[in-house]
């Protein structure tokens, strides 16, 4: 049978592999491993077998068999937030479902995931047959739902929708930077697609859409009117930045303009913390008072795209700024508080106006500023904890910090790690990745494999609490397996210590977990010639940390933190940061 479809099969980077007339299956791969996505994460199944089928026949693609179908959105989570978009697979209900809450991490934290799903055949489901992974109710409907509230945008798809709706549902996650979902009955995904594709573009190609005119000259009076009123501004640069690939329009703006700059919770290390103008992190009443009077007592507070929380753990940041004084440019619009005499302040909103066309009109107008605002500098922290003494989470988080090299990538679990590592001062280019808002424990040690796989050129270190690595450590025997070589510290303290530390260090029978042996799990999943190590002091801890970095090999290290520690986070953290210098030019 015709398809009456050409697939243009000319694309040295063998990005369309598949005959001149694709399968639905092989069309939906096609497209979305034509985008630059180069990994695919999940399991298969057998309603996905043409799905699987078309993935493993794709040259340009390499198929990472996850352990499970939450670690797979986990491991697509971290790839997406490195290289920009992610892809993986699974069956119908039983593997689908299983990936719920790692995509709904991903919608929090904005990040694309093309999610390909199988499903039993049309021919079943309109007969309302009976089928394994179904209710046992004849009816195929239940599950949809669910996956579409994990997803901006979703299509079933079949041989004459395929090629508008997977172009409807590419172009709203790519705005969106969010998960989206097909799901492809078992029939139609062998059935040659139906109609004309249109040129595929990458996600580099890609185009936001565009301002609109009278809207985005509005937004740019308004903010350059305010810059050049202000005598204390700050920006507060964000994860958007990095969803968007804005990064580098950022820092221009804010060194045209010589505006300080610190980070949020979500945003640690988006713009460099070696930059000249970083203040350092800003967490509320968690921040260094410096930091925080910098920000709250700011006359312009320019956030760019941020979250800012409500919660005991991260600062009630929300609750210390100021509206008046604050101005968003968010992705798709431009928030301005004002201030009014009657009421206090109030919000002003304008959109459609792409954050893109803002950061350039602010960097073609060039607001009239006077010289760089002053302001406090970060330093690194001095070591915690002398080398013979047993290893602290504060004597490890100064040690991970002098450990880092230029462009490392840190991996922190939520935790004690993560609120550890959130201060700690990064060198040039190294990043900081944290699931921050979605918090969700077991992230980071499949993410780390996303990470590694998108990354293959840089070092991926890892710090993980032993609780949270007990409920995706599986992923250890997939990284043996494709090879991948992280260095990971697993911070054995014997319990879930962030937990009790929230709950006033009362001890509770169920913040204790199995007592496992660690360092034995590399062996224990086939992982051959790993580095794996037990340390107990912290001189054991930087020994086997430079031992990872010289060895052309994973590593696993398991730091012995001892007996529970009842205050894994010790409360003058927060007053001590780090230290802060005057302003150097
Ligand atoms: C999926 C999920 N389940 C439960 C929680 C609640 N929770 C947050 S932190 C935490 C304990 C983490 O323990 P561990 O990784 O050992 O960290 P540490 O002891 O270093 O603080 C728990 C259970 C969560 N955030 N996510
Ligand atoms: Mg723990």
């Amino acid at each position: 049978m015709s398809s009456g479809i050409r697939w243009e099969n000319n694309d040295s980077n063998g990005l369309n592999p598949h005959p001149a007339n694709p399968t639905v299956a092989e069309y939906a791969v096609n497209r979305i491993a034509s985008l630059g996505i180069r990994h695919v994460f999940g399991l298969p199944g057998d309603y996905s077998f043409p799905i699987n089928d078309a993935i493993e026949d794709h040259p340009g693609l390499e198929w990472i068999i996850s352990s499970n179908e939450l670690n797979a959105s986990y491991s697509a989570d971290g790839y997406a937030r490195v290289h920009g978009a992610a892809m993986m697979t699974t069956t119908f209900g039983v593997g689908e479902l299983s990936a719920v809450n790692g995509l709904m991490g991903c919608m929090a934290e904005r990040l694309p995931v093309f999610h390909l799903v199988g499903a039993p055949s049309s021919r079943i489901m309109r007969a309302r047959r009976v089928m394994h992974h179904s209710l046992g109710d004849g009816r195929y409907d239940h599950f949809v739902p669910i996956m579409a509230a994990a997803s901006c945008a979703h299509a079933i798809l079949d041989p004459t929708n395929a090629v508008a709706e997977i172009e409807r549902v590419i172009t709203t996650a790519l705005r969106e930077r969010r998960p989206s979902y097909f799901l492809i009955p078992e029939d139609y995904a062998r059935m040659p697609v139906l109609g004309t594709p249109p040129k595929p573009c990458s996600l580099s190609e890609w185009t936001p859409q565009p301002s609109e005119p009278g809207e985005l000259e509005a937004a740019l009076r308004l903010i350059t009117s305010r810059l050049e009123a202000a005598e204390r501004p700050v920006v507060l640069p964000s994860f958007a930045l990095a969803r968007y690939g804005l990064e580098a329009k950022a820092a221009r703006f804010l060194e045209n303009n010589g505006i300080p700059f610190a980070t949020g919770v979500m945003d640690k290390s988006v713009l460099g913390e070696d930059h000249h103008l970083y203040v350092g992190s800003y967490k509320g009443e968690f921040s260094h008072p410096a930091v925080r009077a910098l920000v709250e007592e700011a006359d312009l507070v320019i956030d760019l795209g941020g979250i800012f929380f409500d919660d005991l753990s991260t600062g009630f940041s929300s609750t210390h700024l100021h509206r008046g004084n604050f101005l968003s440019i968010q992705p798709y619009q431009v928030v301005l508080g004002e201030k009014n005499d009657e009421i206090q302040s109030y919000t002003r909103s304008l959109a459609p106006v792409w954050m893109g066309d803002v950061l350039d009109g602010l960097l073609s107008r060039k607001p009239r500023r006077s010289a760089s605002t002053e302001h406090p500098r970060p330093l690194p922290a001095p070591a915690e904890g002398i080398p013979e003494e047993r290893i602290t989470f504060p004597s490890m988080r100064t040690r991970i910090q002098s450990f880092l090299t230029d462009g490392d990538l840190l991996v922190a679990e939520t935790g004690t790690s993560s609120l550890q590592l959130s201060t700690i001062l990064l060198p040039k280019g190294a990043r900081y990745l944290n699931q921050s808002l979605w918090g969700s424990i077991g992230w980071a040690t499949p993410a780390t494999l996303g990470i590694a796989l998108a990354a293959p050129e840089r070092k991926v270190i890892l710090v993980t609490g032993d609780g949270s690595h007990q409920l995706t450590a599986t992923e250890i025997g997939v990284m043996g397996r494709y090879g991948i070589k992280p260095i990971i510290v697993v911070a054995n303290n014997k319990l879930f210590g962030i937990e009790e530390f929230l709950e006033g260090n009362v001890p509770r029978k169920y913040n204790d977990i199995a007592l496992w042996n660690y360092a034995d799990i590399p062996a224990a999943m086939g992982c051959k010639g790993w580095l794996t190590r037990v340390v107990r002091t912290n001189a054991e801890l930087e020994e086997a940390l430079a031992e990872a970095r010289k060895a052309n090999t994973a590593a696993y290290i398991e730091a012995d933190l001892g007996e529970p520690l009842l205050a894994p986070l010790p409360p003058e953290l927060l007053s001590k940061e780090y230290q802060l210098t005057p302003p150097v030019d």
